[in-house]
């Protein structure tokens, strides 16, 4: 094992260079060093938290509830931390992310205000050449990026986007010291689950809100309230079972699945599962109704009219109720979003909606939004305008395997991964949550987990046999893509232009980029895969090393 010394260019060497301080790098720098290995991470914050360090906007909320979306690795953490409210407020969540880096001391490994900026594998030596914003060229065996699915916001292509006189804001860097929108006319643009979290709470500060909306989006009450502290001790009471069960469950939380289709049943029946679900304040509650919302369209259908039902029972103006109404993507194919009093927000006189499907946005103009029939001025404009997911984090760092290829190049026409772990062409390098696997369609803390524990057994696997590298074969490659291409055709995902497929960005390859077989069936591939040899990677001996 190569202990932190110099590498002979005046770096340093390493077994292991994780990129972000978010949950996953965190966990899997404590992973490696319990192991012995040594590692660190590279951070551009200051701080650790990831996505939740950056995501400040009011009304940003986790919607897994806190007593799943939470490390289940350490059964003291797990026991003595407390959460306040079922869906934790992203402060809150900050919070116990500092929590872990310090109860674990993390920080001494972790380098903050440090992005890395190119990684170059050398096929020679079987190490990666990494290069920081500090002017450092680091030598790790293993590069992992850890660098989160939702991490690389994106401004929307409206022109004029740079010549907006006022202050803007994008959700995903939203300033630390906070917003005070008392007395302004904001517009908003994007509802996604961002706008559809911060727009009510924006309309209780703001003297006037316009919302720009180009696709409605599907919300669900959240049903947000403070813990009771006899459920919390309930839950720690089951936990070891709790969690065992989100492990192998189909999203990583446990809930029973149902067995009837929506087509079986009377609509009467229909329509009371569905207020079941709508009453659960459960992200998936709804689809979890029936057994084939995700994959039957006319099931689907049944749904989708009685979110809309919804909708135009709590908005008051026909107009906006029926704009708010999504019709162009079937129930849960774009993310689904919980909420806490979003349609009732446009019943308020300080707030208005704008249908871009009927008018849209001409430009942005340096005192505000011009539609096609209006112009709007605005004392601040924020944009709710979301990630280049899955990806985007990914590429935006030059990653070079072998033979020169970078990982942008090798994505150019659609992901290619196997197991969302690792790609072939660029040995050692890890992708936590990466792209074709469960990742973004699961409780993202049960699939970090098992990625960081997959690749921990790996290392030490490397580590006690020899091994130098470890490479995903083309063969292994293929089969997974095609494998996770198959299994989001089975499903109605395809039929959205939604993030998970790539849509959102213009020019980015359609293809549905998490893994919907589920976080059990997937892990028990992951685990049949180690059983077997590492069935589709292939390893070199350090012997083997082209130098040696
Ligand atoms: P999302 O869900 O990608 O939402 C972005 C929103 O911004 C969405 O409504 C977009 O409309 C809208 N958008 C993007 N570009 C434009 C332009 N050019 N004009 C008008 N509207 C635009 O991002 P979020 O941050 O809300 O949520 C991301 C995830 O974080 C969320 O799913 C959870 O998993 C947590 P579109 O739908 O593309 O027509």
């Amino acid at each position: 094992m190569a202990k932190s010394q110099g590498n002979g260019s005046g770096g340093r060497s390493l077994d292991a260079v994780i990129v972000g301080a978010g949950f996953a790098g965190m966990y899997m720098l404590y992973q490696l060093r319990n192991l012995g290995f040594s590692a660190k991470v590279i951070e551009r914050a200051d701080g650790v938290g990831g996505t939740w360090y950056w995501n400040r906007y009011p009304g940003a909320r986790c919607d897994v509830e806190s007593l799943n979306y939470s490390f289940s690795f350490d059964n003291d953490l797990e026991q003595e931390w407390v959460w306040s409210e079922r869906y934790s407020p992203q402060p809150e969540i900050l919070k116990y992310a500092n929590h872990v880096a310090d109860r674990f001391d993390l920080r001494k490994d972790i380098e903050f205000q440090t992005s890395v900026d190119k990684a170059v594998w050398d096929d020679n030596e079987c190490r990666w050449a990494i290069s920081t914003s500090k002017g450092e060229t680091i030598s790790a065996q293993h590069y992992i990026m850890a660098s989160g699915c939702l991490s690389h916001s994106k401004l929307p292509e409206i022109p004029g986007v740079d010549s907006y006189q006022g202050p803007t804001y994008h959700t995903g860097h939203w300033p630390h010291e906070g917003v005070d929108f008392t007395g302004m006319r904001i517009g908003v643009i994007g509802t996604g689950s961002s706008g559809i979290q911060s727009i009510p709470e924006l309309a209780k500060q703001a003297a006037h809100v316009t919302v720009f909306q180009r696709t409605p989006n599907f919300s669900m009450p959240a049903g947000n309230r403070a813990l009771e502290a006899d459920e919390v001790d309930a839950m720690k009471a089951i936990y070891p079972e709790h969690r065992q069960a989100a492990r192998t469950s189909g999203f990583g939380v446990p809930v029973p699945l149902p067995e009837r289709s929506a087509l079986e049943v009377s609509e009467e029946e229909r329509n009371e599962v569905f207020q079941r679900g709508w009453d659960s304040g459960n992200l998936v509650g709804m689809l979890l109704g029936f057994n084939d919302l995700l994959t039957s369209k006319e099931a689907n259908d049944t749904a989708c009219e009685f979110v809309r039902n919804k909708i135009r029972a709590i908005v008051k103006d026909p107009q906006t109720a029926e704009d708010l109404c999504p019709f162009d993507h079937p129930l849960g194919t774009k993310r689904p979003c919980l909420d806490s009093g979003y349609y009732e927000t446009f019943n308020r006189d300080n707030v208005k909606l704008i249908n871009l499907r009927r008018t849209p946005i001409e430009e942005i103009t340096p005192t505000g939004i011009r539609t096609s029939d209006q112009e709007f001025t605005f004392d601040a404009i924020i944009f709710a305008t979301g990630f280049d997911a899955m990806t985007g984090a990914l590429v935006a760092v030059d990653i070079e395997g072998q033979d020169g290829i970078t990982l942008k190049n090798k994505w150019q026409d659609g992901t290619r991964t196997y197991l969302g772990i690792m790609v072939h062409g660029f040995p050692n390098l890890f992708t936590i949550t990466g792209p074709a696997s469960p990742s973004v369609f699961s409780n993202m803390m049960i699939s970090i987990e098992q990625h960081v524990d997959w690749i921990a057994a790996c290392m030490v696997y490397l580590r006690d046999h020899g091994k130098a590298s470890i490479e995903a074969s083309q063969e292994a490659e293929d089969f997974w893509v095609q494998h996770n291409t198959e299994a989001g055709d089975a499903t109605l995902y395809p039929l959205a232009n939604s993030w998970y497929m790539g849509s959102n960005v213009p020019g980015k390859p359609r293809v549905l980029m998490p893994y919907i077989g589920g976080v059990g069936v997937y892990r028990e591939e992951c685990d049949d895969i180690v059983a077997n040899g590492y069935r589709g990677f292939v390893m070199r001996d350090a012997r083997e090393k082209a130098s040696v």
